[in-house]
C-alpha cells in the first residue's frame, strides 16, 4: 500500500511568498476521498476503483510537486506496520510503475528500507520531459570569498574537476574583471539539468554549454546564482538573495578557512528572508583532519546556536541524503556536505541532492500576473529586453502589462512579444519562474530594476512612502529619523529615509513600526514583503506592513526628485559603453545570448551587460542622519502605533533570534 508522502510545497504553506500572501495550496483535488487506500496492501492489487483513486492521488502529488513527488512503498497512511512480503512489493512496485506510465512519469527507486513486517522503498516519481516546460529551482550560492563557490558551479554544471588553482570557475565568470581577479563580482546565473530519471544532462560542447540543449532534455532545471563573497559586493549579493528569488541557500566554506568574514553576515541574510540553508564545506582534499574537524564543530555550533536553531545534518551517505531532501522545506534542517572540486569527493552525494530538492512555492498561476524585473539588457534586432521572476499568474506571449512604475509613478500598457526561459523560446512563463521577454517600443533606459510588469486587472499603483516594521540587527549607534539606508526588497534596491519611528531612536536588538520615503523614485510595493534595511555595517530585516498610496500632494513634492533623477535608470546601470547595445566583435547576437540568466561570462565583451552588478559599492551614497542626533521629528505622517492587522511581524523566522547570530561568542571570536 502506498503512503504518499508530499515532500513537496505544502510545507511551503506556512512561509511566504515574496509579494506577502501565504502559499496555498495548488491541490485541486481537495474533496476526493482517499479512505479506501490508505492502507499500505492497497497497490498490490487494487480494484479498478482504487487504482483511479491512486491515480488521482499521484497526479496531484505530482501536480502540487510541480512534475514530480516521492512515494513511498509498503508504509500506511493508516498508522499500521510499515513493510510488505517480497511478492506484495514487487506487486506494488509493478502497480505505481503503470500508474507512472498513466502520466507520463518515469519511476526511479531511491532506496529500500527494512520495515516492522517487511521491505518498503521510496521513489521519486517524475514527469518525462515536457516540450518547452521544466521545473526549476534556483539555488542561492553564498559564502566568504575564496570559498569555492563559482569553482564548484563549474566543476557540477561542466562535469570537469578544479585543479585547484581556478581552473573551474573561468568558464563562468563575465567580466574581464572577473577573469583576472578571479573574484565574482556580479550576480551570475548557471545551470544544471536532470532528466526524468535523475541523470545530469548538461553537455559542454568545447568546453561552452548550449542552454537551449540543457532545457528541452530536462524534466528539472537548478539554476544556480552565484553571488559574490567579498564585502565589496554585499550590496550585490543581498540583491541576488532578495531579487532572484531564491528557493534555497548554499552557503559555502572552505575547510581551511573556517566560518570567516562574510559567512555568517550571508547565513543571516538567507536566514532572514526565510531561504532554507545547506552547507558545502569544499576544500577537504587539502585541509588538515584536525582543521576540518574544527570548522564543522564551530559551523554545527553556529547553526545551533539561538541565532539559527538549526538542526545540522552531515550528510555521508545516498540514504542521508534522501532523508536530508526529503525534510529539507521544513527550513530547520541544514545538511552539511563536505566536498572536493579538485577530486571529486562526494560531489555525487551533491548532485543527487540537487536532483532531489523540491520547489517551496507552489502554484499562483489563477492569480493576476506580476513579474519583477531584475535586469535589463538591449540586444540588438531585438530591441529591450527585461528578465525577471514570475510571482503570480501566467503570463502568455501577446498578453499586454502594466509596465512601471516610471519616475511619476505611471504605469503603461506593454505588449509581451517573445518569451524565453533560460534561452529556450516558449509561448508561456508561469508563477515562480524566471524569464526574460522582448519590449516593443521602449527604450531600455526607461527601464530599471524593480519596475514590475503586471496585469492590468490589478489596477497598479506606485508608492514614495510606506510603513514598515523592522528589527535593527546591527547599528554603530541609534537610528533616529531622517536616516537614510538602503531598503531592499524583492527586486527593488533604493536609498529610503526614515520619516518617523514608533519610538525615538533605534539601537541594535530594537523593534519599531517605521515609515520611510524613498529618495529617487516611487516603487511597486506590497503589504508583507520582506525587507532588508541596510548600509555599511548597519542592518535591519523587517516586513512592509502598509503602502501609503501616491497622492497629489505627495506627487507634487516629488516632482524635484523626478527632475534630478531624470536619468537615473541609465545613470543606476553604470552600464560599459561597450555593453550597452554593440555586439561584441560584430557578432549578431540574439536575443538569448543577452537575456537573463546570461552564462557566458565572456571576457571583455561585457556581455551580459547587466548593469551595476558588478559595480561594488557607491561610497557616501544615502549616508545621514543616525549619529548624535538627538529627537525625532514627527513630521508627516505619524506611524499607527496600535499593530497593523496584516503584519506578518516576525513570521516563519524569529528575527529576534537572528540578533543572536550576529552577537554569538563564538561566532564574534572568529570574525
Ligand atoms: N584544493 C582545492 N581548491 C579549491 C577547491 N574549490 C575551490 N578551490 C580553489 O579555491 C580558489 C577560490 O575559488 P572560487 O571558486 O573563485 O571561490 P569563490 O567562493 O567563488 O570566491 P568569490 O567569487 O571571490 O566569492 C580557486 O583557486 C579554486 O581553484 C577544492 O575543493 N579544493
Ligand atoms: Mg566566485
Amino acid at each position: 500500500m502506498a503512503n504518499v508522502v508530499d515532500h513537496t510545497p505544502t510545507t511551503a504553506e506556512v512561509t511566504t511568498s515574496l509579494l506577502g500572501s501565504p502559499v496555498k495550496s495548488a491541490s485541486s483535488f481537495q474533496n476526493v476521498d482517499y479512505s479506501s487506500i490508505k492502507c499500505k496492501t492497497s497497490l498490490i492489487s487494487p480494484t479498478s476503483e482504487q487504482y483511479d483513486l491512486l491515480q488521482k492521488k499521484l497526479k496531484e502529488l505530482v501536480e502540487v510537486g510541480r512534475g514530480e513527488t516521492i512515494f513511498d512503498i509498503g508504509v500506511g497512511e493508516d498508522g499500521g506496520d510499515t513493510g510488505l512480503k517480497p511478492d506484495e512489493y514487487e506487486a506494488s512496485v509493478a502497480t505505481l510503475q503503470s500508474l507512472a506510465e498513466t502520466l507520463d512519469a518515469d519511476c526511479v527507486l531511491l532506496r529500500n528500507k527494512k520495515g516492522e513486517q517487511g521491505m518498503t522503498g521510496q521513489y521519486l516519481v517524475r514527469r518525462r520531459v515536457v516540450e518547452q516546460d521544466f521545473l526549476e529551482i534556483r539555488v542561492a550560492v553564498v559564502g566568504n570569498v575564496d570559498a569555492g563557490k563559482s569553482t564548484l558551479l563549474g566543476v557540477l554544471t561542466h562535469g570537469e574537476l578544479d585543479n585547484g588553482r581556478g581552473h573551474a570557475r573561468q568558464k563562468l565568470f563575465r567580466h574581464k574583471h572577473e577573469m583576472e581577479s578571479g573574484r565574482t563580482s556580479s550576480v551570475g546565473n548557471d545551470i544544471l539539468g536532470f532528466d526524468s530519471i535523475g541523470n545530469v544532462v548538461n553537455k559542454p560542447e568545447h568546453g561552452s554549454l548550449d542552454w537551449v540543449k540543457i532545457c528541452e532534455r530536462s524534466s528539472k532545471v537548478i539554476t544556480f546564482i552565484d553571488l559574490a563573497g567579498h564585502e565589496r559586493y554585499l550590496k550585490t549579493t543581498v540583491f541576488g538573495m532578495t531579487g532572484h528569488a531564491p528557493d534555497f541557500g548554499m552557503l559555502m566554506v572552505g575547510a581551511n578557512a573556517g566560518i570567516v568574514g562574510m559567512t555568517k553576515e550571508h547565513l543571516g541574510l538567507a536566514l532572514a528572508l526565510s531561504v532554507p540553508v545547506f552547507v558545502v564545506v569544499t576544500k577537504i582534499d587539502m585541509c588538515p583532519p584536525n582543521v576540518l574537524q574544527d570548522t564543522l564543530r564551530l559551523l554545527c555550533k553556529v547553526l545551533k546556536s539561538p541565532g539559527c536553531r538549526k538542526v545540522p545534518l552531515m550528510v555521508k551517505t545516498s540514504d542521508e541524503v534522501i532523508v536530508s531532501a526529503t525534510n529539507f522545506v521544513s527550513e530547520r534542517l541544514c545538511p552539511i556536505f563536505q566536498v572536493s572540486n579538485v577530486n571529486g569527493e562526494n560531489l555525487d552525494l551533491l548532485k543527487m541532492f540537487l536532483n532531489l530538492l523540491t520547489t517551496r512555492m507552489t502554484s499562483h498561476d489563477n492569480e493576476p500576473a506580476e513579474f519583477q524585473i531584475d535586469d535589463t539588457y538591449s540586444v540588438p534586432g531585438v530591441g529591450t529586453v527585461v528578465s525577471g521572476t514570475c510571482l503570480r499568474g501566467v503570463i502568455r506571449l501577446n498578453d499586454t502589462l502594466m509596465l512601471g512604475p516610471d519616475p511619476l509613478g505611471h504605469f503603461i500598457p506593454i505588449a509581451v512579444k517573445s518569451i524565453h526561459r533560460k534561452r529556450m523560446a516558449v509561448r508561456q512563463v508561469s508563477a515562480s519562474q524566471t524569464a526574460s521577454f522582448a519590449l516593443k517600443k521602449i527604450k531600455r533606459s526607461q527601464i530599471r530594476k524593480g519596475m514590475v510588469m503586471v496585469s492590468p486587472a490589478l489596477n497598479p499603483s506606485a508608492c514614495w512612502e510606506f510603513e514598515g516594521e523592522i528589527l535593527v540587527l546591527h547599528h554603530p549607534t541609534t537610528i533616529s529619523s531622517r536616516y537614510q539606508a538602503m531598503v531592499h526588497c524583492g527586486s527593488i534596491r533604493q536609498t529610503a529615509s526614515i520619516l518617523t519611528m514608533s519610538q525615538e531612536c533605534l539601537r541594535t536588538g530594537d523593534k519599531a513600526k517605521v515609515h520611510f520615503r524613498f529618495i529617487k523614485h516611487p516603487e511597486y510595493l506590497k503589504a508583507g514583503q520582506r525587507l532588508v534595511f541596510r548600509e555599511g555595517r548597519t542592518k535591519a530585516v523587517g516586513n512592509v506592513l502598509r503602502v501609503i498610496p501616491q497622492t497629489g500632494l505627495i506627487g507634487a513634492t516629488n516632482k524635484v526628485h523626478v527632475k534630478q533623477n531624470k536619468m537615473l535608470p541609465q545613470s543606476q546601470n553604470q552600464t560599459t559603453p561597450a555593453a550597452s547595445s554593440k555586439p561584441p566583435d560584430g557578432e549578431s547576437e540574439n536575443m538569448a545570448d543577452k537575456r537573463e540568466n546570461t552564462p557566458s561570462r565572456v571576457p571583455g565583451t561585457g556581455s551580459g551587460t547587466n548593469n551595476n552588478s558588478g559595480g561594488g559599492p557607491k561610497k557616501g551614497r544615502g549616508r545621514r542622519g543616525g549619529r548624535g542626533r538627538t529627537g525625532c521629528h514627527n513630521t508627516q505622517i505619524n506611524v499607527a502605533s496600535d499593530h497593523h492587522p496584516g503584519s506578518l511581524w516576525l513570521p516563519s523566522h524569529h528575527f529576534s533570534d537572528l540578533l543572536q547570530l550576529y552577537e554569538a561568542e563564538e561566532v564574534k571570536a572568529i570574525s
